[in-house]
């Protein structure tokens, strides 16, 4: 079996837009009621990926959900008075950010040898908590090969599961064993914790993971305080390497001796908060960063031009460059239509290490889909929306049709 890493990217649905539904997350709430461009954020998002497979990794994607969704507005029995949150929230793209789509377990990790994916529920917030059932659909037709992969349904919702943005894993190389590392915060806070320990749990229990390779670590409560609504704020890892914010975890001693102990070649590189402080991080995305080991085996960081353009955090990863660290490449990418949802590269990819050739390939992607796509974008997606137009039937027809040409353009028409 020849497993690699793939990143599964979301594209960037036609109804992308700022409505401001994500307490705790400051660059949502901050860019409430903009105007939104989705035609330039789905090209930048295919733009990333395009970036990243000119690297030589492989590259994959799913599909933006039915918009507005029609499941949801019948349950909430919407007839034109219902609250302008809840509308929106049935026209949220939010599924673009697939590092929330599903916690992702290797087959080199778990008891049965398959890749176990289970698919996050995302009860905090109430335009993702109706992602699941459709993202569950493109997962069993993606993943369907059972021999390689257990796709499994969302643990209950008593217990709140945002998925890959808060699991780390960390291993020699991505096809050997590794350690798998599960962030949960504790509710309290002015903002919410929206990953319960209890769903990381259950999620480890359901992969078959191996209980001495598993960690769970509770989040900084000031980090979540201080707008990381999601581990993925603060901290990536990739094979060998964590990288982190200092304030990241509650114990963070605890946290890398366990992590030094259970990995022994593990290599930690904190930044520490007298150089970028956590405000400044979680401003620029430093840390939503997609580390990636390149087919040189060199590893690189792809970041939000935000963070490139930050004079403190710039200043940090000039002096990290010219230091002898694992991390030898910063690679700047623009997707600022995306950020200014608090959703950076990282948010925008699900990781899953499989063999590509195990995986439906019409998810994967190649420079001639990606042009493909490209066309649908242009030709369909809306130029802007202003949150005021969410609920125009015009609009709705609008997305829908966009939506569908892609779907008949990509052969997934039975995702309609
Ligand atoms: O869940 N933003 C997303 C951003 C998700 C980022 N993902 C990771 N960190 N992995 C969220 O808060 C904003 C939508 C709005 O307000 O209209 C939003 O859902």
């Amino acid at each position: 079996m020849n497993a690699v890493e793939i990143n599964f990217d979301g594209i960037v649905g036609p109804s992308h837009n700022y409505a401001g539904l994500s307490l705790g997350n400051l660059a949502a709430t901050a860019h409430a009621g903009d105007t939104s461009y989705p035609r330039a954020a789905a090209l930048q998002g295919v733009a990333k990926m395009r970036h990243n497979m000119a690297l030589g990794l492989t590259q994959g994607f799913f599909l933006p959900l039915p918009r507005p969704n029609p499941v949801f507005l019948a349950a909430i029995g919407a007839d034109g008075s219902e609250d302008r949150r809840l509308r929106a929230a049935a026209w949220s793209a939010s599924s673009m950010w697939t590092a929330n789509a599903a916690t992702v377990s290797p087959g080199a990790d778990t008891t049965d040898g398959r890749c176990h994916l289970t698919v996050a529920n995302l009860v905090t917030m109430p335009h993702r908590s109706q992602e699941w059932p459709d993202t569950l659909r493109q997962l069993r037709l993606a993943f369907g090969e059972e021999s390689s992969f257990a796709v499994h349904d969302p643990v209950p919702p008593c217990f709140g599961d945002e998925g890959a943005a808060n699991h780390m894993r960390m291993t020699a190389r991505h096809a050997e064993p590794g350690i798998e590392i599960f962030v949960y915060g504790k509710s309290g806070g002015a903002f919410p914790a929206r990953q319960h320990e209890q769903a990381s749990r259950a999620v480890a229990r359901l992969h078959g993971l191996d209980p001495t390779r598993l960690l769970f670590v509770e989040q900084n409560p000031e980090a979540i305080a201080a707008g990381a609504f999601h581990n993925d704020v603060v901290a990536v890892a990739n094979e060998r390497v964590l990288f982190t914010h200092e304030l990241a975890f509650a114990d963070p001693e605890g946290t890398y001796a366990a992590i030094r102990a259970a990995l022994p070649e593990a290599e930690i590189v904190i930044v520490p908060a007298d150089a970028v402080s956590l405000a400044d991080a979680i401003k620029s995305y430093l840390f939503n960063a997609q580390l990636l080991t390149l087919p040189t085996g060199e590893m690189a960081l792809v970041i939000p031009l935000e963070a490139w353009e930050h004079p403190r955090v710039r200043a940090w990863l000039d002096g990290m460059l010219a230091s002898n660290g694992p991390i030898r490449r910063v690679l700047p990418v623009d997707v600022r239509q995306s950020m200014a949802n608090g959703g950076g590269p990282a948010c925008l990819r699900l990781r899953v290490v499989a063999d590509p050739a195990t995986v439906d390939p019409r998810f994967l992607l190649d420079p001639a889909k990606a042009e493909r796509i490209e066309t649908i974008i242009a030709a369909y997606w809306p130029e802007s929306i202003s949150p005021g137009e969410l609920g125009s039937e015009a609009l709705a027809e609008k997305v829908n049709a966009a939506r569908h040409a892609l779907l008949e353009a990509l052969d997934l028409a039975e995702l309609s």
